[in-house]
């Protein structure tokens, strides 16, 4: 590899990153902060969902997760150790409006406050996530996303929450990949709310990107100067054998790339992605009049989420409707992993982060920040330890992508280990840990695992081993 960046020069041993490179780790409040029935906090379409039968592995619910709600400062404590720059969380909607819309719970807002206080007294910033999946109860009873008001409730929400935080956080996600919102959500229904109807997806879709552009422009005219608004994107790195499965490539793309990137840009919806799903019904009907300027609002940059690639081909039969998480597309066969796959069954491929990294770079013309990143492995504590090897060489490989495609030119601000903690891991409730720190949920001990550890050498050093994987 060779640059001519300084910041980027590969050492002999080390490759460095810019010198203002943004490290942390990402957590969402559903999955760690446990205490759902406290402070007046009303309930999500998540709570509902875990107390569905068979919804959920085991009957996992929210509780007591990591009780984080009640060991913050402990949990804050820790991100200093392991010498955070930042801390990527989501406020919890209901515990700040518990219906929704209009009363607000200052409980819940104290809450944040503390947690805000206690990071910024640490020297860790906060990175506010708006909405990272637990939508009021109330509003899911009137439609949820499916619900074009919703997207005005989400903008309020937004805006008091900035307003009230503003003063002391600076960086705010509006969403965390509403692709999961609206296509696990209310098409293949492994998300709550559990719906399953294609159509009412690709209108969830527009109502919360409605809800971001509104949500942008009322933080936008309040915001000083300094303070940088952003969306988080789940992207696919499409992998096929050959060219002629292109065509199966493009349509995931436009499901799952294009149809957030396209408006996002200002290019309104990629006319492919209509005609494809068509056969749904005409979704685009609740497209109004000037939601796509708002969509496109302006925004200081894009948070790229990445685990695994996705393979595809060419279904036999061109009508056949695709499993999977895309009940309203035809003609794709998802396939396998291959190689590599990590506990949960993900392929491991770290290029395939650096090609969508360079592709982003092309086709969206912001900074982008690596807002997740990570791997779920069935860890053992012994002896106080966790020897997580398998997810260390995960977290220093995929270093290693993010690092080649900054040296290659890709405006990379930042990394988030996903995750900070072991947590509630959704439809598959506990069984699947992410953390960089385990937890024990009977007793609440935390323990750094190894690759915790070597995160934090790698914070230390601004830098990652250019090969192997212990730090010189
Ligand atoms: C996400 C999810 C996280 C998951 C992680 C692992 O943003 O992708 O929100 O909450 O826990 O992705 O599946």
């Amino acid at each position: 590899m060779t640059t001519t960046d300084p910041d980027t020069e590969v050492g002999r041993d080390l490759l460095r990153f810019p010198p203002d490179f943004l490290w942390g780790a990402a957590t969402a409040s559903f999955q760690i902060e446990g205490a759902t029935g406290v402070d007046g906090r009303g309930p999500s379409i998540w709570d509902t969902f875990a107390a569905t039968p068979g919804a959920v592995h085991e009957g996992h619910t929210g509780d007591p997760a990591c009780d984080h709600y009640h060991r913050y400062p402990a949990d804050v404590e820790l991100m200093a150790e392991l010498g955070l720059g930042a801390y990527r969380f989501s406020l919890a909607w209901p515990r700040i409006q518990p219906v929704g819309a209009g009363r607000v719970e200052p409980r819940g807002l104290a809450f944040y406050d503390r947690l805000v206080d206690e990071l910024l007294g640490r020297g860790i910033q906060p990175v506010v996530t708006l909405y990272h999946w637990d939508l009021p109860q109330a509003l899911e009873d009137n439609g949820g996303w499916r619900n074009r008001d919703t997207a005005y409730r989400f903008a309020e929400y937004a805006a008091l929450s900035h307003e009230h935080l503003g003063d002391r956080v600076r960086q705010w996600t509006t969403l965390n990949e509403p692709w999961c919102s609206a296509f696990l959500g209310y098409a293949s229904g492994i998300h709550a709310p559990g719906v399953v109807d294609p159509k009412a997806s690709l209108e969830a879709a527009h109502h919360l990107m409605l809800g971001h552009g509104l949500a942008v422009q009322l933080m936008r005219d309040q915001a000083p100067d300094d303070h940088e608004l952003s969306i988080v994107l789940n992207f696919c790195a499409l992998a096929v054998d050959d060219d002629s499965q292109l065509d199966a490539a493009r349509k995931v793309d436009g499901l799952q790339n294009r149809l957030f990137l396209d408006p996002l840009g200002g290019r309104g919806y990629p006319r492919d992605v209509v005609e494809d799903t068509a056969w749904l019904g005409d979704w685009t009907a609740v497209v109004r009049d000037g939601d796509l300027d708002v969509i496109a609002a302006p925004i200081d940059w894009m948070g790229v989420n990445y685990y695994s690639p996705t393979r595809v081909a060419a279904a036999a039969d061109p009508l056949a409707v695709s499993g999977g998480p895309f009940p309203g597309l035809r003609g794709v066969e998802f396939l396998p992993p291959r190689g590599e796959v990590t506990g949960f069954g993900w392929e491991v491929d770290a290029r395939g982060l650096t090609d969508l990294l360079a592709r982003l770079q092309r086709d969206v013309g912001l900074p982008l920040v690596i807002t997740e990143n990570g791997s779920a492995f069935p860890d053992v504590v012994r002896d106080g330890e966790v020897v997580d090897e398998d997810r260390t060489r995960y977290l220093v490989d995929h270093l290693r992508a993010v690092h080649e495609a900054i040296a290659a030119g890709v405006d990379v601000r930042g990394y988030f280990a996903w995750s900070l903690l072991d947590n509630f891991e959704w439809a598959a409730g506990y069984s699947q840990r992410f953390g960089i720190v385990h937890v024990d949920y009977d007793t609440q001990v935390r323990t750094v695992k190894r690759s915790g550890r070597t995160l934090a050498e790698v914070i230390g050093a601004n830098a990652v081993p250019a090969t192997g994987y212990d730090l010189p």
